[in-house]
């Protein structure tokens, strides 16, 4: 029998080369300015996982529903919000880092001014291709609704807000949940709840599907904090609000796989899913060491 491992490998295999073709294709035709192309598709290909489509795609696929060039152009949607977020995280202004994903950020290849407009032209080109696909109206009006609901004010840039905002205070365990469930894990649950609705799962399910995201994003920041551990790698801040430092690298481990549990759980507990293990497969992302 396939191990998760597999399965995931194989999933990845077979929809990562696909979503950078989309990618790759469309987004040289975005625009008719080539620096802003340029600058857009130097971030964009850099070399991500393509972590957030394909978690749409695993919801999906897990229920049956075939796949075709306007799904991807939807899915991947989220990859322009995403690159645009690594963009202006790096600027001298947030972050000042130099490097992302082992090439030179953004700003550093193409200045302050350029990478700002990239970002801001990434994070419009994902509405906009949403909003011109052949999906179904309603549909596409509850992804935009969602998708502007957790990438915007009250998701993901909140949770930047937050993180900028109390980078010389010690954040309690509660207040560095919400900071992480905003800043990541609302992409996370998009993209999920996007694979949700075109599948137009039932209630029961969509419910135990948003259990399975909400555990995702908080799985995914944990291992992060684990990975970044002083003891274990690179971050030398021990200072810093994560989950290790305020519970111990032990006590993080434990909690890791306690919301894997839970993850599991919820979509153990899926009643009409056909294939249940390609989402499960999402969380040997977390084994330590492993990714
Ligand atoms: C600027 C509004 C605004 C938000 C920025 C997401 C974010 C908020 C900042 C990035 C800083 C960071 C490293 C956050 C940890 C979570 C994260 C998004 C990690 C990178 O995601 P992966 O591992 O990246 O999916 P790849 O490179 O595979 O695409």
């Amino acid at each position: 029998m396939e191990t998760e491992k597999q399965v995931l490998g194989e999933f990845e295999a077979k929809y990562i080369p696909l979503i950078d073709k989309f990618l790759s294709e469309n987004i040289v035709k975005s625009s008719t300015n080539k620096l802003l192309i340029d600058s857009m598709s130097y971030s964009l290909m850099a070399g991500g996982k393509r972590l957030r489509p394909l978690l749409s795609l695993a919801v999906l696929d897990s229920y049956g529903v075939a796949i075709n060039q306007e799904l991807i152009k939807v899915i991947s949607a989220v990859e322009l919000i995403h690159t645009y977020s690594l963009i202006h995280d790096d600027l001298p202004a947030m972050d000042n880092s130099d490097y992302r994903r082992g090439k030179l950020a953004n700003h550093v290849k193409f200045g302050d001014d350029i990478a700002t407009l990239a970002g801001d032209g990434l994070l419009t080109l994902a509405f906009e291709w949403i909003a011109d696909s052949s999906l179904n109206s309603a549909v596409k009006v509850d992804l935009i609704s969602q998708l502007a609901r957790s990438a915007g004010p009250c998701g993901m840039v909140a949770g930047q807000v937050i993180d900028v905002s109390s980078e010389d205070s010690s954040l309690t365990l509660e207040q560095l949940q919400t900071l992480d469930q905003k800043k990541t894990g609302e992409l996370f649950y998009y993209c999920v709840v996007a694979g949700a609705m075109i599948a137009k799962v039932s209630d029961h399910d969509l419910k135990q599907l948003k259990k399975f995201a909400w555990s995702f994003g908080v799985a995914f920041q944990i291992y992060d904090d684990i990975l970044d551990n002083p003891a274990t790698g690179s971050d030398e801040d021990v200072e810093k609000n994560t989950y290790v430092n305020l519970l111990g690298i032990e006590n993080a481990k434990d909690k890791l796989a306690e919301i894997i549990k839970q993850g599991e759980n919820a979509v153990d507990n899926l009643e009409d899913a056909k294939v249940t293990v390609i989402l499960k497969s999402f969380f040997t992302y977390f084994e330590i060491g492993k990714r």
